[in-house]
């Protein structure tokens, strides 16, 4: 059985609003799908990744930064489809205030 590949997605959220804002989701063309994951401790004492069950916070003027090791965006990729190492994709944010947003940004295989 082939495991799934998946790409991790880090970047800068910035809010510049006066509410606070909310990541919800996300989705791109380049991916099967898109998750928040959250890295954990796990009781054996590795490192792992949860698929978030809340939404990614970003407070009234501030930032949350998304990366390895912490808070990151998934991309599963779709089946036989392959990246390459930096590897550009659109990701399109969906946020609960301010809609949605698509940037540009990095996959990167770790
Ligand atoms: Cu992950």
């Amino acid at each position: 059985m082939d495991m799934p590949t998946a790409g991790g997605i880090f970047m800068m959220i910035k809010n510049s609003g006066d509410a606070p804002d909310k990541l919800l989701s996300g989705s791109s063309p380049a991916c099967g799908s898109i998750e928040l994951h959250e890295v954990v401790m796990k009781s054996d004492g590795t490192m792992g990744m949860n698929l978030l069950d809340k939404p990614i916070e970003i407070p009234a003027g501030g930032q949350v930064e998304l990366k390895s090791g912490d808070l990151h965006i998934m991309c599963i990729m779709k089946k036989d489809d392959q990246f390459k190492p930096g590897s550009m994709i659109d990701l399109t944010l969906v946020f609960e205030k301010s809609g949605e947003m698509t940037v540009s940004v990095e996959v990167r295989m770790e």
